[in-house]
């Protein structure tokens, strides 16, 4: 007989963590919608939430682990023999070369599931290795660099309640359900919350090359030429202090280099920063008085500020701009209190100095690169393991990544990943970087496991938590992925500390004893969440920010010396001619609804298409002489690859759109399974100093017809 029942619940995909009601039937996960009882996310959910029970029990849904036979091809292994033979080799290569021998990439889709980020973190820890890489060197870790640069404000920063103007830059909160740093808003329902705030008279400028849903909502869309963020900023701040624009009281007491940054933009005119970045004089002026003028509200900027050339100096220079204008919490003012789990210190009106953390400390012997919150840059992995050297990586884990598509230039990831000794990754499916690996452990996926909303309550616009029970059974023989790392610490001798707290690697605890673990430090008690199904509330503990303590003389460095220089680089360049010619574009990054990053191809349901098209607008299609669905070649300086050409009116003319996450590990391969827009891309040129970041948008490629057969 078959049984059927509905479980209230939260989905774990992405930051969103939108409540669910899940209906189950005979143990599996067949509809899943939104919780119109959920107080944060209020019913909402997207077709990536909706498809999880296709997500889950799909055909590519590994459910036992597999290794790697000498022919190449896999075996099933049990996860207890296979955690044995990888502790053994882990335990040979470090004896033999030391610790820094074994790396670890953290990618997206461990930060969902509470317990993996603190568990992986506790394996690496104990095992001493200095080779920690993870997504934010490939995404927007130039927001770690700001603060580490400049010191940070620890009063917090103004949201989006109350705010008569917004900026966002690069980002597509629509969506990416992201929206920039600092702002849970426009994570869960962004279109309706936008619609309210917008209503309550919130501004809204956005600075994107793409006419997106975001921006087709603005009071005013500035449409720059793609890789030009850090000019068209300083060109913001030049206009906002040149026309008194800014917070002078605040600067006064916080801000050092004011007068130098002042001089320093002096050649950022509004005449030569709007020609440089191709949008109207005019345009650039009203959106420094809109942003000036007003009282409270930031610019929040996303991957396409990001990915840029000067991508660490287009962040400094937005940040400034809150910066000057007193975008901060004052003393006095309620504090951001949303850290109901996790806890953490109270707000106060003063500034932490500069960190540059990658200036002590461990240095990598690649260029001698340090590191920014204890993580190498991602894109010096494949030196790390191609480079012969000392302490040259030999071992890889993965947890919840997929770097053989997210990494820059996939030809050098993929010889890099073969060269390894062994390379291990925990994924719920055979993604391009388990095709290539010595052994997969398959783990649990959401509603197979319990867990809490600590770590993405930073991302709730008011202090929230929500607990959800494992739902349905664990099918075949997958385990939790700290499981994992606990399994391996012990088949290593390794002892593991988590929250501070020796673990008992030979009786480990449960998982609910380690979610109540890790929010030891929170203001609430997880075992409270189990009497509010639907998430809780949790009460504002009506404080406010402290007072600067006296005495106290930390400023913010909006001009250090470094900062300096990249700033006159980017201003020197500015009467650059852009690269024109017919068959002459700019590739730009971009994301889809329904997937994200490389999970939610061929998963029923979520990608509309089994391909990421090449957009581009319905002009540049007619110019080139292209029907729409015809086969292009786009080549850059690093490679070439093939797509479908798909209009799209809401592309900047000149610029083409190749969505990542796509594609396969055949170099040969035709466009309909898609296209991995890391064949076009570099980790070896046109980086950015500290983290290295890569370029992933504003590439010159040209577009042309494919041949015919
Ligand atoms: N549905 C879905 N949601 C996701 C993801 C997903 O793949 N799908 N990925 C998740 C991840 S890992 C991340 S990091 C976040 C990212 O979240 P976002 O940063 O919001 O990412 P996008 O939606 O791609 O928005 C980036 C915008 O930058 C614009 N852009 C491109 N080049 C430039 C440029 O040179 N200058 C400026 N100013 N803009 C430019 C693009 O047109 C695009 O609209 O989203 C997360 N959420
Ligand atoms: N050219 C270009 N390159 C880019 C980007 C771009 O826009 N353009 N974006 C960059 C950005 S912002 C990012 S964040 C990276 C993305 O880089 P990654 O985070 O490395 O890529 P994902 O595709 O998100 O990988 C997530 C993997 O986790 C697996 N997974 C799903 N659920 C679970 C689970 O419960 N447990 C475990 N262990 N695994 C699970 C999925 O199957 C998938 O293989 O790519 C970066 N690279
Ligand atoms: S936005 Fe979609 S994928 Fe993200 S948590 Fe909500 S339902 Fe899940
Ligand atoms: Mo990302």
């Amino acid at each position: 007989m078959s049984s059927q029942r509905i479980e209230v619940s939260y989905c774990r995909i992405c930051a969103a963590s939108c409540g669910t009601l899940v209906e189950i039937v005979d143990d599996r996960v067949t509809k899943v919608v939104g919780d119109r009882d959920n107080p944060m996310t209020r019913g909402f959910t997207c077709v990536k939430g909706r498809r999880a029970g296709e997500l889950m029990s799909g055909p590519d849904r590994l459910t036992r682990s597999r290794r790697r036979t000498p022919d190449g091809g896999y075996e099933p292994v049990s996860v207890d023999r296979a955690t044995e033979e990888i502790g053994a080799r882990l335990s040979e290569i470090v004896a033999e070369r030391g610790p820094d021998s074994v790396a670890l990439f953290m990618g997206t889709q461990q930060a969902f599931t509470t317990l993996t980020p603190f568990v992986v973190k506790s394996w690496f820890r104990a095992l001493g290795s200095h080779k920690l890489f993870s997504t934010m060197t490939i995404d927007q870790s130039a927001k770690w660099l700001v603060p580490a640069r400049m010191g940070e404000y620890l009063g917090g920063m103004q949201g989006m309640v109350g705010a008569d103007v917004w900026l966002f830059a690069g980002t597509n909160p629509l969506v990416s359900a992201s929206g920039g740093d600092g702002d849970g808003l426009l994570v869960a329902d962004p279109i309706n919350q936008l619609k309210s705030l917008q209503a309550a008279g919130m501004k809204l400028v956005v600075i994107d090359p793409r006419r997106t849903e975001t921006a087709a909502r603005a009071d005013l869309h500035l449409r720059p030429r793609p890789g030009t963020d850090a000019v068209l900023f300083a060109g913001l701040v030049q206009v906002v202090l040149e026309r008194g624009w800014y917070d002078e009281e605040f600067c006064a007491e916080f801000v050092d280099g004011l007068k130098e940054l002042r001089e320093a933009l002096a050649p950022a005119t509004p005449d030569r920063v709007a020609a440089f970045c191709d949008i109207d004089r005019a345009d650039l002026v009203e959106a420094a008085r809109i942003f000036g003028t007003a009282r409270r509200g930031r610019v929040t900027t996303g991957t396409g500020v990001c990915f840029g050339p000067h991508s660490n100096l287009a962040e400094h220079l937005a940040d400034t701009l809150n910066i000057v204008c007193g975008r901060l919490l004052r003393a006095g003012e309620p504090a951001w209190a949303g850290n109901a789990l996790l806890g953490g210190s109270a707000p106060t009106a003063r500034v932490a100095p500069p960190t540059r953390t990658w200036e002590t400390g461990f240095r990598s012997r690649i260029d001698g690169h340090g590191t920014i919150r204890g993580e190498l840059p991602s894109s010096i992995l494949p030196e790390e393991i191609l480079r012969p050297g000392p302490d040259q990586v030999r071992a890889l884990v993965v947890s919840g990544g997929n770097p053989m598509l997210a990494l820059p230039d996939q030809r050098r990831t993929r010889q890099a990943l073969e060269a390894l000794e062994l390379l291990v990754t925990v994924d719920t499916r055979m993604s391009e970087t388990a095709q290539v690996a010595d052994y997969v452990i398959a783990p649990t996926m959401l509603y197979e496991r319990a867990d809490h909303t600590a770590l993405m309550e930073f991302f709730y616009p008011e202090p929230f938590a929500q607990w959800t029970p494992a739902l349905v059974p664990r099918p075949g023989e997958v385990v939790e992925d700290w499981e994992f790392y606990v399994g391996l610490g012990r088949a290593m001798g390794l002892q593991m500390k988590v929250a501070g707290q020796f673990l008992d690697m030979e009786n480990p605890p449960t998982s609910e004893d380690l979610l109540a673990l890790v929010t030891s430090r929170g203001r609430i008690d997880p075992e409270a969440l189990r009497a509010h199904p639907h998430g809780m509330r949790v009460p504002h503990p009506g404080s406010v920010v402290a007072p600067r303590p006296t005495g106290d003389t930390q400023r913010l460095d909006l001009l250090a010396a470094d900062v300096a220089a990249e700033l006159a680089t980017a201003l020197a360049e500015i009467d650059d001619v852009a690269l024109s010619g017919d068959d002459r574009f700019l590739l730009v990054s971009r994301r889809l609804k329904e997937v994200i990053n490389s999970l939610g191809r061929g998963v029923t349901g979520m990608a509309k298409l089994p391909y990421n098209p090449a957009y581009l607008t319905p002009g540049d299609l007619a110019r080139l002489g292209l029907e729409p669905g015809d086969e292009v070649v786009l080549t850059s300086e690093s490679g070439a690859v093939r797509a479908y050409a798909h209009p799209d009116a809401t592309m900047r003319a000149g610029t083409v759109a190749l969505v990542h996450g796509w594609g396969s590990l055949d170099p040969d391969a035709g466009p309909e399974g898609g296209t991995n827009v890391n064949r076009l891309t570099t980790g070896r040129d046109a980086l950015q100093p500290i983290n290295r970041m890569p370029r992933f948008t504003a590439i010159p490629v040209r577009v042309r017809r494919a041949q015919q057969a």
